[in-house]
């Protein structure tokens, strides 16, 4: 029982803000049904298009440095990375997969701007088609709806 613990966490009754979605190009056969899922899940929780901005960039590794940009430039309440890196058919899976994930964990310290994690990281094509709309999921949709959530407690914490 927590009844006599103050909790604060976010909510999903009154979703509003600005949301960035920054996009890589690369695998994009996958990534463009990230892309809808989070589209999808911010416009059913309320988020006008004109709220919602998509940013394309070439691959998953060029998009920390503009999500650091949008971040510093404060125009977005939260700001969501999308992209899939494979490590089937990347040699520098480690680089692209882990600079980008650090960069993104840098700029949300630096800014104090939620910024979603949605870049895939899988082994094979399989797995990524599986996290990309089907059976295990949107991880576009799940970005976004934690998106949402960031954006509520941090209007909470204030
Ligand atoms: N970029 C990705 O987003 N996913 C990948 O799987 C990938 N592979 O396979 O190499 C990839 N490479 C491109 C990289 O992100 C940069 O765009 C490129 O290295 C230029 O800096």
């Amino acid at each position: 029982m927590m009844n006599n613990i103050e909790t604060i966490e976010g909510d999903f009754s009154t979703a509003s803000g600005r949301y960035a979605i920054v996009v890589a190009r690369f695998n994009s056969f996958l990534v463009e049904s990230l892309v809808e899922g989070a589209v999808d899940a911010l416009r059913r929780h309320g988020i006008a298009d004109s709220d919602i901005q998509i940013v394309r960039v070439p691959g998953a590794f060029e998009i920390s440095l503009v999500v650091d940009k949008l971040a510093a430039a404060g125009s977005h309440d939260a700001i969501i990375a999308l992209g899939a890196v494979i490590r089937g058919s990347t040699p520098h899976f480690d680089i692209v997969a882990g600079e980008s994930a650090s960069g993104l964990s840098r700029s949300m310290q630096r800014h104090g701007v939620p910024i979603i994690n949605g870049i895939l990281t899988t082994d094979t094509i399989e797995q990524t088609i599986e996290r990309a709309g089907t059976k295990a999921g949107n991880k576009g949709a799940e970005a976004a709806l934690g998106a949402i959530e960031m954006v509520s407690l941090m209007k909470k914490i204030g």
